[in-house]
């Protein structure tokens, strides 16, 4: 059926800095956590990624002609603080300016993220979000961009808390490449969200005028079928990927229940998570302080239970059903029978999407405002001939069964005001290079020139339709 969008949404495209701006070398940039692991690994490299350093007004006009109205765009911290703290990097702070200010130009309001995968290698070195003196840093750098960049009026902490911890501890395939180190996996997510709520403190403490708050993906966890153990291993699992991170953000602590779950965990695989004297404090100051929540939704798990020892492997080349994920005394993800994936083995499943809307807003009423701020289709694809258009029907088939799910949950109360896309345009894919697309225009990495996939004139008609809804 034809959809129409609700007046005043909002209809983006999302980025991230590493991922898009290339240049990691130049006008004083310091390095990430990425740029030596990448260079060792020798599989990719993040330069030129799409070049957005130097191709931001392109992109941004294409974002325009095709009926977006916002971007969301990170702020890589080490081209401000090429060190993590310390004295500012004027180029850096120029080019930020020069990006917000061309984004407003063109009626594209930037909803700006602090963080996004890239935590400055010398913070990384000491431990990074593991080191709490890093989120001292963190707190230092949140203020200058506040003071600095007043033109942003949406802005985000952290994207994705749980899988920076999940991919760097957990699953092993981000920096620094840990397998199920528990403690360290749980510890990561409770510091992040510190870092987050003491940010979140300081803005209101500064009294700013804009809006502020964090994304979480969220994987809804089921249990592949009724049995007792496996909907105990989905409760176990949901624990560790969702709520601990919803319950700090949202409730500004951990509830009993949850706590019983992370306990198991820690018992069963003899790890354990220090809060200390204040933190939760902290953390119940922000959660009523949130403006908005961003939720990024790509698949769901199925789940049963598992009680041998942990193992996993990574399908980060797109070779189907080559990844696995076994977690002592959790469970095992599993597929299920008539649930369609992707090459990378991630489940095409919208009505998690809609399970997780209708989940956020009943149990937690300080979650106000949401906004999807990433749901997308990574596919493999080829250049277009010159001056043809590139066909993803997949792409918009996804795009437009989530964006029911959206509009349903919104029709039944769920208060969500915008859409972005993931990716704008095609990009550098952390664990997976180059290969795995998921933008509105494709990227030609050699030549970076631009060419138009359907899913972008999909996207224009949907922006030009917009009723009272
Ligand atoms: C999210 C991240 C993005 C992006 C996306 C797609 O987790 O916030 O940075 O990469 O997922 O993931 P991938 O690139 O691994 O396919």
């Amino acid at each position: 059926r034809v959809k129409s969008l609700p007046q005043d949404f909002v209809w983006g495209g999302a980025t991230a800095a590493y991922q898009v701006e290339g240049a990691t070398k130049v006008d004083g940039k310091g390095k990430t956590m990425w740029d030596d692991y990448l260079e060792a690994q020798g599989r990719f490299s993040p330069d030129p990624a799409s070049d957005f350093y130097h191709r931001f007004p392109e992109d941004i006009a294409l974002s325009k002609e095709y009926g977006l109205n916002a971007i969301r765009v990170s702020i890589a911290w080490t081209r401000i603080f090429p060190q993590g703290y310390g004295k500012p990097n004027q180029e850096g702070v120029a080019y930020y300016h020069r990006l917000f200010k061309e984004c407003l130009d063109n009626g594209l309001e930037p909803y700006v993220s602090l963080h996004h995968f890239d935590s400055p290698q010398t913070l990384f070195e000491d431990g990074d979000w593991l080191n709490r003196q890093n989120i001292d840093y963190f707190v230092d750098y949140a203020e200058f961009c506040f003071k600095e960049f007043t033109e942003v009026k949406n802005w985000f902490t952290i994207n994705e808390l749980i899988s920076l911890a999940y991919s760097q501890y957990i699953q092993g395939n981000f920096p620094p490449n840990h397998h199920f180190d528990v403690s360290a996996g749980i510890q990561a997510q409770h510091n992040e969200l510190l870092a987050h709520a003491r940010v979140v403190n300081l803005y209101k403490k500064l009294g700013l005028t804009g809006r502020i708050g964090l994304i979480h993906v969220i994987q809804p966890i089921y249990p592949i079928d009724d049995a007792p153990e496996n909907v105990h291993a989905a409760k176990l699992q949901d624990a560790f990927m969702n709520k601990f991170l919803l319950d700090g953000a949202f409730l500004g602590h951990y509830s009993a229940d949850t706590m019983d779950s992370i306990n198991e965990i820690l018992r069963l695989n003899e790890a354990h998570l220090e809060i200390e004297d204040g933190d939760l404090d902290i953390l119940a100051e922000a959660a009523t302080q949130n403006d908005f929540f961003g939720m990024n939704y790509y698949q769901n798990q199925f789940i049963k239970a598992y009680q041998g020892e942990s193992t996993n492997s990574f399908n980060g080349t797109g070779e189907k059903g080559t990844s696995s994920f076994k977690f002592k005394g959790v469970g095992e993800a599993v597929k299920k029978e008539g649930v369609p994936t992707t090459d990378w083995d991630w489940n095409i499943y919208p009505e998690g999407l809609y399970d997780s809307l209708k989940r956020v807003t009943r149990d937690y009423p300080n979650c106000k405002t949401i906004y999807i701020t990433e749901n997308g289709l990574g596919l493999k694809e080829e250049k277009p001939a010159e001056g043809e258009i590139l066909a993803d029907p997949k792409r918009i088939d996804y795009i437009d069964q989530h964006l029911e799910a959206i509009l349903q949950a919104r029709d039944e109360g769920v208060d969500v005001q915008g859409y972005f896309v993931w990716s704008l345009q095609d990009q550098f894919s952390w664990a997976n290079g180059y290969n795995k697309r998921y933008g509105l225009f494709f990227v030609d990495f050699e030549t970076q020139k631009r060419y138009i996939k359907t899913s972008a004139l999909w996207f224009k008609e949907l922006a030009e339709t917009k009723t009272e809804r």
